[in-house]
């Protein structure tokens, strides 16, 4: 078969190689799941469910703070260590280091609350493949895994050649499947996808996917407001 056939509708010019073999594991993960389809059906019942997802997000500070053992508002190596060992999700030492790394981006040595729920989501697409045995639940927080779920489906959603990432391509066909052409509509695919694009490498993972949500439903807004007047 000629490489046309084989249908990759675009490359894009840089930054598409997973640069950790964290997101390498992530972006696998997601051309998985995303090759078993989803449940949405268009953009806008994403958007419909985005104060469900921010009340579950706000649940999961109870979460958050009965990990953050001495109280500094962040959570450390150690903390976190400790909260993987109490859900038992087992990961390598190195795989810790990678996820802290990965979801730590201020690089403060600590992981803030918005950073936490990324965390956890990327490990809930990534224990998919290993079901434990009798326990229908993958991490014991069966509520905030249902929003996991949500948003690993947006994201199999707007993945629509299935290669673990969103492009603005799909970005925009995604919008204009609802909203019927208005002219509008291509404006708000491109800033939706700029505030996604966080590297700007012209893809989005489903790590920025899941940032851009923790914005997008308030989560780091209300986080920061202190720090910013001090
Ligand atoms: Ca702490
Ligand atoms: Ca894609
Ligand atoms: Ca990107």
């Amino acid at each position: 078969m000629m490489g046309g056939a084989l249908g990759v509708p675009e490359s894009p010019k840089r930054g598409y190689l997973p640069e950790t073999k964290l997101e390498a594991k992530m972006v696998e993960a997601m051309q998985e799941r995303a090759s078993k389809g989803t449940v949405m059906k268009s953009f806008n019942t994403i958007i419909l469910k985005f104060p469900k997802i921010d009340q579950s997000f706000r649940k999961c500070k109870a979460i958050f703070e009965e990990f953050d053992e001495d109280k500094n508002e962040v959570i450390d190596h150690n903390e976190l260590k400790h909260c993987f060992r109490k859900l038992e999700i087992s990961f390598t030492e190195e795989e810790v280091d990678d996820f802290f790394k990965a979801c730590d981006i201020n690089e403060n040595m600590g992981m803030k609350f918005n950073e936490f729920i990324v965390l956890l989501c990327l490990v809930y697409l990534l224990q998919e493949d290993q079901p434990k045995t009798g326990v229908k639940s993958r991490m014991g927080l069966p509520n905030l895994e249902a929003t996991f779920e949500t948003l690993v489906d947006a994201f199999a959603f707007l993945d629509k050649n299935k290669d673990g990432y969103v492009s603005k391509t799909e970005m925009i066909q995604a919008i204009n499947e609802t909203t019927s052409g208005e002219r509008s509509s291509g404006r708000i695919a491109m800033k939706r996808f700029e505030e996604m694009d966080w590297d700007k490498n012209g893809m989005v993972n489903f790590k920025e996917f899941l940032f851009a949500f923790t914005r997008w439903v308030g989560i780091d807004e209300a986080e920061d407001e202190d720090e910013e007047k001090a």
